[in-house]
């Protein structure tokens, strides 16, 4: 799995690279493209772009040809990132092992750059070399994964939740959104990158709900149990913002469970693919104890 993983990172970083060239210095235009760089190529886990790869690969495509899809999707996940941690938003003041957009570019350009990847997510994605209705599918799966009935609404929910008592399916509700839709837009795109068909797309969709749900209640974990320079984000937020969430409902062994039994569901979900399954299987695995 490693050597695949790494495999991929180096494709979509240097397509992520190229994507986002350094400006021509003294160009009225170079802060935000400074600023979008900035965050876009701090590194991250790249979890999304790969699994865009990877799924291309196991239905038979190229996962080269999926680079657009895959850049496209981290754009719009560091778009998101950069927004939510603005001052308005959680107002934090590290992300990725570095210090977050705003504190050092200023919030009015944080607030530009987000804009800036979330548009150049779109170009970059239309741009993919293949039977134009795909880039179309692409982008439009995209778009529905990333707006107010996915992940855009999953935040207008953790938003509305604060300071509140919150149950299970609320929380169910909020994480489906924040962080299960593009992880299900990054699924569903690599298969649509390999030309694949709606049944496809609907198998694809199942792997992304259990991964997507044990990846968000890990990160509850993680917040509470976790390391803030392993992480490179700071952790204990939610308790400081008063938000419920997996861990504060149910406690860390319940959780944990939880956790499995969803990475249980995205591997079963991959048993009905016939190319090989074993690097997503992996992914799910390692995902399901990750300490970062
Ligand atoms: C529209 C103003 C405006 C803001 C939108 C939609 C949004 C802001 C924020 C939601 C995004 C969010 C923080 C979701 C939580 C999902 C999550 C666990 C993100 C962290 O992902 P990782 O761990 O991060 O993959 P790295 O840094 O590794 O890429």
């Amino acid at each position: 799995m490693t050597e695949m993983f790494e495999q991929y990172l180096v494709q979509i970083e240097e397509s992520l690279e190229k994507s986002c060239p350094r400006p021509n210095s003294g160009s009225l235009t170079t802060p935000v493209e400074e600023s979008m760089r900035y965050s876009l190529l701090l590194g991250g886990k790249r979890i999304r772009p790969v699994m865009v790869l990877a799924f291309c690969q196991l239905c038979g495509g190229d996962p080269q040809r999926a680079l657009p899809f895959a850049c496209a999707v981290e754009m719009v996940h560091t778009y998101s990132l950069i927004h939510d941690d603005l001052p308005c938003m959680d107002d934090d003041d590290l992300r990725r092992g570095k210090p977050t957009n705003h504190k050092v570019y200023g919030e009015a350009m944080a607030l530009l750059a987000g804009d800036g990847l979330l548009t150049k997510a779109f170009e970059t994605a239309l741009a993919f070399e293949g039977p134009s209705a795909d880039s179309v599918r692409g982008a439009k799966v995209l778009a529905q994964c990333a707006g107010a009935s996915g992940m855009v609404g999953g935040q207008c929910i953790d938003l509305d939740s604060e300071g509140k008592e919150v149950d299970l399916p609320l929380l169910r509700e909020m994480d489906e959104g924040k962080t299960v839709a593009l992880i299900s837009a990054a699924c569903q795109m690599g298969c649509i990158a390999a030309g694949a068909g709606e049944e496809v797309l609907e198998k694809a969709r199942h792997y992304a709900e259990g991964v997507g749900m044990a990846f968000q209640i890990r990160d509850d974990i993680l917040d509470v149990l976790g390391d803030a320079q392993t992480l490179g984000k700071n952790v204990g937020m939610d308790s400081v913002r008063d938000k419920r969430n997996y861990v504060s409902l149910l406690g860390v062994e319940e959780s944990q469970k939880l956790v499995d039994d969803f990475t249980a569901q995205a591997e079963n979900a991959l048993n009905d693919f016939s190319g090989d399954t074993s690097f997503l299987r992996d992914l799910a695995r390692s995902l399901a104890t990750r300490e970062k």
